[in-house]
Protein backbone atom coordinates (compact mmCIF):
# COMPACT_ATOMS: atom_id res chain seq x y z
CA UNK A 1 0.00 0.00 0.00
CA UNK A 2 1.18 3.28 -1.05
CA UNK A 3 2.22 6.21 1.61
CA UNK A 4 -0.97 7.16 2.77
CA UNK A 5 -4.46 5.22 2.22
CA UNK A 6 -7.12 7.73 0.46
CA UNK A 7 -8.46 7.79 3.78
CA UNK A 8 -6.44 8.10 7.01
CA UNK A 9 -6.59 8.90 10.62
CA UNK A 10 -8.88 11.63 11.36
CA UNK A 11 -12.18 9.77 11.47
CA UNK A 12 -14.36 9.16 14.45
CA UNK A 13 -16.63 5.65 13.45
CA UNK A 14 -17.35 3.78 16.33
CA UNK A 15 -15.12 1.37 17.77
CA UNK A 16 -15.05 -1.83 15.44
CA UNK A 17 -17.27 -0.54 12.43
CA UNK A 18 -16.01 -2.36 9.88
CA UNK A 19 -17.26 -0.16 7.05
CA UNK A 20 -14.05 2.12 6.89
CA UNK A 21 -12.40 -1.00 5.66
CA UNK A 22 -14.77 -1.24 2.44
CA UNK A 23 -13.90 2.40 1.40
CA UNK A 24 -10.35 1.80 2.52
CA UNK A 25 -10.31 -1.09 0.24
CA UNK A 26 -12.48 0.60 -3.12
CA UNK A 27 -9.75 3.09 -2.47
CA UNK A 28 -6.60 0.55 -2.82
CA UNK A 29 -8.23 -1.19 -5.64
CA UNK A 30 -8.32 2.06 -7.56
CA UNK A 31 -5.18 3.46 -6.91
CA UNK A 32 -2.90 0.81 -6.25
CA UNK A 33 -4.55 -1.84 -7.98
CA UNK A 34 -5.11 -0.45 -11.23
CA UNK A 35 -3.09 2.90 -11.18
CA UNK A 36 -6.40 5.24 -10.95
CA UNK A 37 -6.78 8.53 -9.12
CA UNK A 38 -10.15 8.48 -7.54
CA UNK A 39 -11.97 11.53 -6.96
CA UNK A 40 -14.94 9.97 -4.15
CA UNK A 41 -18.30 11.27 -3.46
CA UNK A 42 -20.30 10.50 -0.53
CA UNK A 43 -23.60 10.68 0.23
CA UNK A 44 -24.50 11.40 3.96
CA UNK A 45 -24.54 8.37 6.42
CA UNK A 46 -21.87 7.28 9.12
CA UNK A 47 -19.14 7.01 7.05
CA UNK A 48 -19.48 10.40 5.12
CA UNK A 49 -20.35 12.27 9.03
CA UNK A 50 -17.46 10.25 10.66
CA UNK A 51 -14.69 11.31 8.13
CA UNK A 52 -15.71 14.54 7.30
CA UNK A 53 -16.75 16.05 10.90
CA UNK A 54 -15.57 19.54 11.17
CA UNK A 55 -12.95 20.67 12.04
CA UNK A 56 -11.59 17.58 11.21
CA UNK A 57 -11.00 15.73 7.52
CA UNK A 58 -9.89 12.20 7.32
CA UNK A 59 -9.60 12.51 3.46
CA UNK A 60 -6.09 12.32 1.61
CA UNK A 61 -7.66 12.23 -1.74
CA UNK A 62 -10.48 14.57 -3.42
CA UNK A 63 -13.78 13.68 -1.57
CA UNK A 64 -16.67 15.47 -2.52
CA UNK A 65 -20.03 14.96 0.02
CA UNK A 66 -23.64 15.07 -2.13
CA UNK A 67 -26.24 15.06 -0.06
CA UNK A 68 -28.59 12.31 1.41
CA UNK A 69 -29.94 10.93 -2.30
CA UNK A 70 -27.42 12.34 -4.87
CA UNK A 71 -24.11 10.80 -4.81
CA UNK A 72 -24.72 8.87 -7.62
CA UNK A 73 -25.96 12.17 -9.56
CA UNK A 74 -22.87 14.05 -8.14
CA UNK A 75 -20.62 11.35 -9.50
CA UNK A 76 -22.49 11.19 -12.99
CA UNK A 77 -21.34 15.17 -13.12
CA UNK A 78 -17.93 14.27 -12.33
CA UNK A 79 -17.32 11.81 -14.48
CA UNK A 80 -19.28 14.05 -17.55
CA UNK A 81 -16.69 16.55 -16.61
CA UNK A 82 -13.23 14.26 -16.64
CA UNK A 83 -14.69 12.96 -20.19
CA UNK A 84 -15.56 16.08 -21.19
CA UNK A 85 -11.89 17.85 -20.50
CA UNK A 86 -10.51 14.68 -21.68
CA UNK A 87 -11.71 15.22 -24.77
CA UNK A 88 -10.44 18.38 -25.16
CA UNK A 89 -7.54 17.99 -24.44
CA UNK A 90 -7.23 19.02 -21.24
CA UNK A 91 -6.51 16.54 -18.95
CA UNK A 92 -3.01 14.44 -19.60
CA UNK A 93 -3.82 11.37 -21.29
CA UNK A 94 -1.56 9.36 -19.02
CA UNK A 95 -3.90 10.47 -16.30
CA UNK A 96 -6.55 7.90 -15.12
CA UNK A 97 -8.86 9.71 -12.92
CA UNK A 98 -11.99 8.15 -12.28
CA UNK A 99 -14.98 8.29 -9.87
CA UNK A 100 -16.31 6.17 -6.62
CA UNK A 101 -19.27 6.83 -5.69
CA UNK A 102 -20.33 5.65 -2.07
CA UNK A 103 -23.47 5.68 0.09
CA UNK A 104 -25.16 3.59 2.66
CA UNK A 105 -28.10 1.24 2.08
CA UNK A 106 -29.72 3.88 3.21
CA UNK A 107 -28.96 6.35 0.19
CA UNK A 108 -28.90 3.34 -2.46
CA UNK A 109 -32.05 1.28 -1.77
CA UNK A 110 -34.54 4.21 -0.78
CA UNK A 111 -33.61 7.95 -1.14
CA UNK A 112 -30.93 7.66 -3.35
CA UNK A 113 -32.33 5.17 -5.89
CA UNK A 114 -33.65 7.18 -8.70
CA UNK A 115 -30.31 8.76 -8.92
CA UNK A 116 -28.50 5.62 -9.00
CA UNK A 117 -30.73 3.76 -10.95
CA UNK A 118 -30.42 6.80 -13.65
CA UNK A 119 -26.69 6.81 -13.27
CA UNK A 120 -26.58 3.47 -14.11
CA UNK A 121 -29.34 3.66 -17.10
CA UNK A 122 -27.09 6.31 -18.67
CA UNK A 123 -23.77 4.38 -18.80
CA UNK A 124 -21.61 6.73 -16.80
CA UNK A 125 -18.10 5.01 -16.19
CA UNK A 126 -18.69 5.09 -12.47
CA UNK A 127 -18.46 2.39 -10.00
CA UNK A 128 -20.92 2.50 -7.20
CA UNK A 129 -20.13 1.02 -3.47
CA UNK A 130 -22.97 0.50 -1.72
CA UNK A 131 -21.21 -0.54 2.11
CA UNK A 132 -24.59 -2.10 3.59
CA UNK A 133 -24.99 -1.92 7.49
CA UNK A 134 -28.71 -2.90 6.61
CA UNK A 135 -29.93 -0.10 8.24
CA UNK A 136 -30.45 3.77 8.72
CA UNK A 137 -27.62 3.87 11.22
CA UNK A 138 -26.14 7.46 11.36
CA UNK A 139 -29.46 8.52 12.31
CA UNK A 140 -30.06 6.28 15.17
CA UNK A 141 -31.13 2.28 13.93
CA UNK A 142 -34.02 3.37 11.50
CA UNK A 143 -35.53 0.90 9.27
CA UNK A 144 -34.47 0.87 5.38
CA UNK A 145 -35.40 -1.72 2.51
CA UNK A 146 -32.36 -3.35 2.96
CA UNK A 147 -33.62 -4.58 6.52
CA UNK A 148 -34.12 -8.23 6.82
CA UNK A 149 -37.42 -9.24 7.83
CA UNK A 150 -37.75 -9.78 11.56
CA UNK A 151 -34.67 -7.27 12.89
CA UNK A 152 -35.39 -4.52 15.18
CA UNK A 153 -35.23 -1.03 13.96
CA UNK A 154 -36.59 1.80 16.29
CA UNK A 155 -39.14 2.64 13.51
CA UNK A 156 -39.73 -1.59 13.39
CA UNK A 157 -39.47 -2.61 17.24
CA UNK A 158 -41.37 -5.89 16.20
CA UNK A 159 -39.13 -6.75 13.72
CA UNK A 160 -39.16 -5.79 9.80
CA UNK A 161 -42.20 -6.25 8.23
CA UNK A 162 -40.96 -6.67 4.29
CA UNK A 163 -38.95 -8.97 2.79
CA UNK A 164 -35.77 -6.89 2.46
CA UNK A 165 -35.23 -5.16 -1.55
CA UNK A 166 -32.88 -7.25 -3.71
CA UNK A 167 -30.68 -4.32 -5.07
CA UNK A 168 -28.16 -6.24 -6.11
CA UNK A 169 -30.30 -8.23 -8.94
CA UNK A 170 -32.33 -4.35 -9.28
CA UNK A 171 -28.52 -3.27 -10.18
CA UNK A 172 -28.03 -6.63 -12.90
CA UNK A 173 -31.28 -5.69 -14.41
CA UNK A 174 -30.20 -2.53 -15.47
CA UNK A 175 -27.72 -4.91 -17.76
CA UNK A 176 -24.56 -3.64 -16.27
CA UNK A 177 -21.32 -5.02 -17.50
CA UNK A 178 -20.23 -5.47 -13.43
CA UNK A 179 -22.48 -5.96 -10.57
CA UNK A 180 -21.45 -7.67 -7.82
CA UNK A 181 -22.34 -8.48 -3.76
CA UNK A 182 -19.33 -8.90 -1.22
CA UNK A 183 -18.83 -8.89 2.55
CA UNK A 184 -16.25 -7.43 4.57
CA UNK A 185 -15.47 -10.51 6.13
CA UNK A 186 -14.07 -12.13 3.28
CA UNK A 187 -11.70 -9.65 2.14
CA UNK A 188 -9.67 -11.42 -0.92
CA UNK A 189 -13.35 -11.83 -2.30
CA UNK A 190 -14.29 -8.30 -2.24
CA UNK A 191 -11.18 -6.92 -3.07
CA UNK A 192 -11.59 -9.04 -6.06
CA UNK A 193 -14.71 -7.48 -7.16
CA UNK A 194 -13.14 -4.28 -6.30
CA UNK A 195 -10.82 -4.50 -8.68
CA UNK A 196 -13.22 -5.75 -11.47
CA UNK A 197 -15.60 -3.00 -10.51
CA UNK A 198 -12.88 -0.30 -11.07
CA UNK A 199 -11.27 -1.98 -14.21
CA UNK A 200 -14.62 -2.32 -15.76
CA UNK A 201 -15.07 0.73 -18.12
CA UNK A 202 -19.08 1.76 -17.92
CA UNK A 203 -20.87 1.47 -14.60
CA UNK A 204 -20.26 -0.90 -11.52
CA UNK A 205 -22.25 -1.76 -8.69
CA UNK A 206 -20.96 -3.20 -5.58
CA UNK A 207 -23.06 -3.96 -2.73
CA UNK A 208 -20.82 -4.89 0.48
CA UNK A 209 -22.94 -6.00 3.60
CA UNK A 210 -20.95 -4.28 6.18
CA UNK A 211 -21.82 -5.54 9.88
CA UNK A 212 -22.39 -2.83 12.32
CA UNK A 213 -21.95 -3.55 16.16
CA UNK A 214 -24.31 -1.10 17.07
CA UNK A 215 -27.61 -1.55 15.23
CA UNK A 216 -26.95 -5.09 14.86
CA UNK A 217 -27.23 -5.46 18.58
CA UNK A 218 -23.32 -7.42 19.08
CA UNK A 219 -22.47 -8.72 22.12
CA UNK A 220 -18.95 -7.53 21.27
CA UNK A 221 -17.12 -5.63 18.80
CA UNK A 222 -15.24 -8.68 18.13
CA UNK A 223 -18.27 -10.34 16.52
CA UNK A 224 -18.04 -8.08 13.91
CA UNK A 225 -16.52 -10.15 11.35
CA UNK A 226 -17.45 -13.23 12.64
CA UNK A 227 -21.18 -12.61 12.31
CA UNK A 228 -20.90 -11.32 8.63
CA UNK A 229 -18.74 -14.80 7.75
CA UNK A 230 -22.06 -16.66 9.27
CA UNK A 231 -24.36 -14.19 6.87
CA UNK A 232 -22.42 -15.81 4.32
CA UNK A 233 -21.97 -19.17 6.11
CA UNK A 234 -25.72 -19.42 6.40
CA UNK A 235 -26.84 -18.06 2.69
CA UNK A 236 -28.76 -14.42 4.61
CA UNK A 237 -25.71 -12.90 2.11
CA UNK A 238 -24.70 -15.02 -0.82
CA UNK A 239 -21.44 -13.69 -2.85
CA UNK A 240 -21.82 -13.51 -6.58
CA UNK A 241 -21.28 -11.47 -9.13
CA UNK A 242 -22.56 -11.18 -12.59
CA UNK A 243 -20.48 -9.96 -15.48
CA UNK A 244 -22.36 -9.06 -18.60
CA UNK A 245 -25.33 -10.84 -17.65
CA UNK A 246 -23.64 -14.13 -16.48
CA UNK A 247 -24.07 -15.21 -12.76
CA UNK A 248 -21.34 -16.39 -10.60
CA UNK A 249 -21.58 -17.70 -7.53
CA UNK A 250 -18.03 -17.16 -5.71
CA UNK A 251 -18.51 -18.65 -2.25
CA UNK A 252 -20.96 -21.72 -2.03
CA UNK A 253 -20.93 -23.19 1.44
CA UNK A 254 -20.55 -27.26 1.68
CA UNK A 255 -23.10 -27.18 4.34
CA UNK A 256 -25.01 -23.77 5.20
CA UNK A 257 -25.58 -22.99 8.77
CA UNK A 258 -29.04 -22.34 9.75
CA UNK A 259 -30.23 -18.70 10.12
CA UNK A 260 -30.86 -19.37 13.78
CA UNK A 261 -27.25 -19.64 14.11
CA UNK A 262 -26.89 -16.34 12.34
CA UNK A 263 -30.04 -14.73 14.65
CA UNK A 264 -28.66 -16.01 18.16
CA UNK A 265 -25.52 -13.59 17.86
CA UNK A 266 -27.72 -10.29 16.95
CA UNK A 267 -29.70 -8.03 19.48
CA UNK A 268 -31.83 -7.36 16.87
CA UNK A 269 -33.05 -10.62 15.91
CA UNK A 270 -33.58 -11.48 19.67
CA UNK A 271 -37.17 -11.59 19.81
CA UNK A 272 -37.29 -13.90 17.11
CA UNK A 273 -36.29 -16.54 19.19
CA UNK A 274 -39.33 -16.40 22.09
CA UNK A 275 -41.38 -19.58 21.37
CA UNK A 276 -44.47 -17.45 20.11
CA UNK A 277 -42.17 -16.64 16.86
CA UNK A 278 -40.92 -19.26 15.57
CA UNK A 279 -43.39 -19.20 12.63
CA UNK A 280 -41.03 -15.80 11.42
CA UNK A 281 -38.25 -17.40 12.08
CA UNK A 282 -38.98 -20.37 9.62
CA UNK A 283 -40.17 -17.48 7.30
CA UNK A 284 -36.91 -15.74 7.43
CA UNK A 285 -35.39 -19.61 7.21
CA UNK A 286 -37.82 -19.84 3.95
CA UNK A 287 -37.21 -16.58 2.06
CA UNK A 288 -33.26 -17.40 2.57
CA UNK A 289 -33.39 -21.10 1.02
CA UNK A 290 -35.84 -19.75 -2.06
CA UNK A 291 -33.35 -17.01 -2.67
CA UNK A 292 -30.27 -19.01 -2.94
CA UNK A 293 -32.51 -21.68 -4.97
CA UNK A 294 -33.17 -18.51 -7.01
CA UNK A 295 -29.58 -17.47 -7.37
CA UNK A 296 -28.20 -21.23 -8.40
CA UNK A 297 -30.79 -21.67 -10.61
CA UNK A 298 -29.70 -18.13 -12.75
CA UNK A 299 -25.82 -19.05 -12.39
CA UNK A 300 -26.98 -22.47 -14.16
CA UNK A 301 -29.13 -20.58 -16.98
CA UNK A 302 -26.22 -18.52 -17.68
CA UNK A 303 -23.75 -21.52 -17.46
C1 LIG B 1 -32.79 14.45 2.53
C2 LIG B 1 -32.29 13.96 3.84
N1 LIG B 1 -33.12 13.21 4.62
C3 LIG B 1 -32.68 12.74 5.79
C4 LIG B 1 -31.41 13.01 6.22
C5 LIG B 1 -30.96 12.50 7.55
N2 LIG B 1 -30.06 11.38 7.43
C6 LIG B 1 -28.72 11.57 7.39
S1 LIG B 1 -27.87 10.13 7.30
C7 LIG B 1 -29.30 9.24 7.33
C8 LIG B 1 -29.28 7.74 7.33
C9 LIG B 1 -28.25 7.17 6.44
O1 LIG B 1 -28.45 5.79 6.34
P1 LIG B 1 -27.51 4.95 5.41
O2 LIG B 1 -27.48 5.50 4.05
O3 LIG B 1 -27.96 3.52 5.51
O4 LIG B 1 -26.05 5.13 6.03
P2 LIG B 1 -25.57 4.67 7.50
O5 LIG B 1 -25.82 5.83 8.40
O6 LIG B 1 -26.32 3.47 7.89
O7 LIG B 1 -24.12 4.42 7.35
C10 LIG B 1 -30.43 10.07 7.38
C11 LIG B 1 -31.82 9.60 7.46
C12 LIG B 1 -30.58 13.79 5.39
N3 LIG B 1 -29.31 14.06 5.72
N4 LIG B 1 -31.05 14.26 4.21
S1 LIG C 1 -23.24 3.17 13.91
FE1 LIG C 1 -22.53 1.25 12.97
S2 LIG C 1 -22.04 1.74 10.82
FE2 LIG C 1 -22.19 3.69 11.97
S3 LIG C 1 -20.05 4.17 12.55
FE3 LIG C 1 -21.01 3.07 14.28
S4 LIG C 1 -20.52 0.88 13.91
FE4 LIG C 1 -20.15 1.99 11.98
MG1 LIG D 1 -27.11 1.97 6.55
Amino acid sequence: MGTHRGLGAGHSACVGCPAPTVVQAAIYAAREALGCEPIVTFATGCMEVTTSLYPHNAWRIPFLHSGFANSAAVASGIETAIRVRRARGELPADRDIMVLAFSGDGCSYDIGLQALSGAMERGHDITFICYNNEAYMNTGVQRSSATPRGAFTHTARAGSPGNGKDLTRIMIAHDLPYVAQACVARYQDMMAKLVKAVAVRGPAFVNVLSSCPVGWGLASTDDVLSVADLAVECNAWPLYECEDGRYRITYRPSQPRPVRQYVQMQGRFRHLLEPHRQADLDALQELIDARWSELNRLEKAGA
